[in-house]
């Protein structure tokens, strides 16, 4: 299905008027029940579709796992928890007890959607590897969450390239039964069209980056990550609350969306929210449309940067990184 706004339009040009002064939650002319076309000249990742899954990238069943595979769930889900307590945000323990995501071996999706469904209308659907991002945003956009199929083998046990079930299913899915978060995952998505026609899918990417990746979170006790990147993963849990190393600064929508970022190394900034309902209203309340038109199409910010707007809660002495940082065997500290 062409949308309308795809009419020959180049992805530099804006939306059309009738897309103006639009924020993401009052855009009902995109019609978000099918696929839309890219219309030509839209960028996204070229991925070489698998000839079993259709356009919607969807595997037609979950895995069945080995009992070798369920091991290294549980080993990992282990591991994750000897860590994890006084570290995750409160919203992600409870969520991840509530999905009972530690009843040994790898989740089964029917299940997990059907528990999640009741509880946010989210559902978990398994794809074969990274998808194409107006897909990915497609489907969180219909409160679908897409989840690798495979796990890491035991010889990628700490590091994977691309995210498999346990990054995905422990690292995002307690999230997801979170009200306000759910909210924002699906306002999220459907954000993406909107960074597709203005082509700065970078920017937004940085967004869910900081927040849904690599996310930190002040909490009456302390600070908390509630990131899938850091919960999914031994060392960086330590890392982004306890280092010094890392910038941890109160997250700013506009200022996170020009900064760059790293995807095979520790972070070497974390931002904080308040709280998800502040993510969410400074997300959806906010004008894409001015927003997309004065951002340029690279990032104005290093990611090791503090800028004289920040409210800076730690500046780090990025230790790490100025020693070399992953495979230089310089210490996460
Ligand atoms: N595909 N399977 C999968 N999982 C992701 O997290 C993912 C993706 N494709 C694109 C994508 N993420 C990015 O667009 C987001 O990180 C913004
Ligand atoms: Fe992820």
């Amino acid at each position: 299905m062409r949308l309308a706004s795809d009419q020959g339009k180049t992805p530099e040009s804006p939306l059309p008027s009738r897309f103006d002064k639009v924020t993401i939650a009052t855009m009902p002319e995109i019609d978000f029940s099918r696929l839309p076309e890219m219309g030509e000249g839209l960028f996204t990742a070229p991925l070489k579709r698998p000839a079993h899954v259709g356009e919607d990238w969807l595997e037609p069943a979950q895995h069945a796992y080995g009992s070798d595979e369920d091991a290294i769930w549980d080993e990992l889900f282990a591991r994750q928890m000897q860590i994890l307590p006084g570290r995750a945000a409160s919203a992600f323990l409870s969520g991840l007890d509530r999905l009972d995501l530690g009843r040994g071996g790898v989740p089964d999706f029917g299940r997990l959607s059907a528990e999640l469904n009741r509880l946010t209308g989210w559902s978990v659907v398994p794809v074969p590897m990274l998808i194409p991002d107006h897909v990915f945003f497609w489907h969180l956009a219909n409160r679908r969450f897409p989840a690798g199929n495979f796990i890491r083998t035991r010889d990628t046990f700490d590091y994977i390239e691309e995210p498999d079930v346990f990054h995905d299913v422990f690292g995002h899915v307690p999230m997801l039964a979170d009200p306000t978060y759910a909210d924002y995952m699906q306002e999220y998505g459907r954000a993406g069209w909107k960074a597709m026609r203005y082509n700065r899918l970078k920017a937004l990417g940085a967004l869910y980056w900081y927040t849904v990746e690599f996310g930190l979170i002040q909490e009456a006790e302390g600070l908390r990550a509630y990131g899938a990147g850091i919960l999914s993963g031994p060392a960086e849990a330590v890392f982004c609350l306890e280092a010094e190393s890392p910038n941890r600064i109160m997250l700013n929508v506009d200022r996170v969306m020009r900064t760059d970022y790293v995807i095979d190394d520790l972070q070497p900034t974390y931002f904080v929210i308040e709280s998800f309902e502040k993510l969410y209203h400074d997300t959806v309340d906010r004008d894409f449309d001015r927003l997309y038109k004065s951002l340029g199409a690279g990032f104005t910010y290093a990611n090791t940067a503090i800028i004289d707007v920040d409210d800076v809660l730690h500046r780090g002495t990025q230790e790490y990184y100025l020693r070399g940082g992953r495979g230089s065997g310089a210490k996460a500290v």
